[in-house]
């Protein structure tokens, strides 16, 4: 042989030792293929050694053609068994993925939400008041300065409309700064005698702290019949705040002024956050302000159409929000309005049901 056929055939045995141990190091069937095409195919390093077959001596150029060929044929006989050997390696793990599945471990429960707690609160008195013979109505947000204001004894210039700033639409319209003005719709929907309640959202343009928010919802009631008296009312707002405690619980009766009622109240409750010792919830005072309440003034009921010489009534304009908070221990009015209640409803302290599927159930 001469020197030339020797290199060549090292560089050709060479080539197949290498081309064998990548197949058998090759892991996955992608990786073979790599391998494959880098040795035997087109562009393969086997290929560039028979294009320098042309440079050799004629003689030579057959024995080295040979040598190349029987060398395609063993890689690529190399090649189908490393094949088979990969494909039946990935059955198997296949089948043992087959293997562990266990069709008997209970299926992963559903992460299941709660109601806000505004809304168990809200249910909760919609629930006892229904059972009082009260309707349950709403109003619209995006209210009349009419019905907002001046249909409860508040005239333009009045004082009083300094403490509820509000929001101003472009429309003329703005957006409603407590429930009341739900009153004289429903006394001109409904007449008298009359039994609603009225929860919703209402908005006010003030500095937010720890028990006021610029959104928040209030759950306005009134009762217009032949014979109302405060003993009525406040033997109502008992029950109320009983109710949704399920208990006693600590209030206090002071006169509060509302154009709308005469006499008016501030009904206030000792703070569940503090106990009553002071924080920043109730403003250090002891009592958080939840359900201010009045008999309803007569004009109020004249704007509604309601006869006043036969009937009488009292209203009440429960803070929902801040019931709730008082409820479940909220110490800052901002949590309820976020979008993450998992530190309270950690605290275990909702009791109210909860939503299936988006359902109510
Ligand atoms: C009123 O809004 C009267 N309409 C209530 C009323 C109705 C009186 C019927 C008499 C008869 P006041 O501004 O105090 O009143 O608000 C009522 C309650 O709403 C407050 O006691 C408080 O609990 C809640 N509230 C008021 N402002 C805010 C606020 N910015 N953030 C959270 N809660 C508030």
């Amino acid at each position: 042989m001469s020197s030339g056929m020797e290199e060549m055939a090292s560089q050709i045995d060479d080539l197949q030792k290498k081309a064998e141990s990548d197949a058998q190091s090759a892991g996955s069937l992608e990786a073979l293929q790599a391998v494959q095409a880098a040795f035997i195919g087109r562009g393969g390093a086997l290929n560039e050694i028979l294009r320098g077959i042309g440079k050799m001596p004629a003689e030579q150029r057959g024995q080295v053609g040979q040598m190349a060929n029987q060398a395609k044929k063993t890689l690529e006989e190399r090649f189908a068994l490393r094949r088979k050997e990969l494909e039946a390696a990935a059955g198997q793990a296949e089948q043992s993925k087959v293997a562990q599945y266990d069709p008997t471990i209970p299926a992963r429960r559903e992460a299941v939400g709660s109601l806000h707690p505004v809304t168990i609160v809200q249910r909760q008195i919609e629930e006892v008041f229904s059972r009082l013979g009260f309707i349950v109505v709403t109003g619209p947000e995006m209210e009349s300065e009419y019905y907002n204001f001046e249909a409860l004894n508040i005239p333009p210039m009045h004082p009083a409309r300094d403490m509820q700033d509000t929001f101003w639409l472009g429309n003329g319209k703005l957006l409603r700064t407590h429930t009341s003005p739900v009153q004289v719709r429903a006394m001109e929907k409904y007449g008298a005698p009359l039994r609603v309640i009225a929860p919703g959202r209402c908005f006010r343009y003030e500095t937010i702290d720890a028990s006021h928010e610029n959104t928040f919802f209030q759950l306005e009631g009134l009762l217009i019949d032949r014979n109302i008296s405060i003993a009525n009312l406040i033997a109502v707002m008992k029950l109320l705040l009983t109710e949704v405690f399920q208990r006693e619980v600590e209030v206090r009766l002071r006169p509060g002024f509302f154009p709308f009622v005469e006499p008016g109240f501030e009904l206030d409750m000792r703070c569940e956050i503090c106990g009553g010792a002071g924080c920043p919830t109730c403003k250090h005072s002891g009592w958080v302000e939840v359900l201010p309440c009045g008999m309803v003034h007569p004009n109020v009921l004249k704007y509604g159409g309601i006869d006043t010489d036969v009937y009488t009534g009292f209203a009440f304009g429960l803070g929902l929000t801040r019931l709730a908070m008082m409820k479940y221990g909220v110490r800052d009015i901002r949590v309820l309005n976020s979008g993450d209640l998992r530190g309270i409803i950690a605290a275990e302290k909702l009791t109210g049901p909860t939503i299936v599927n988006g359902s109510r159930p």
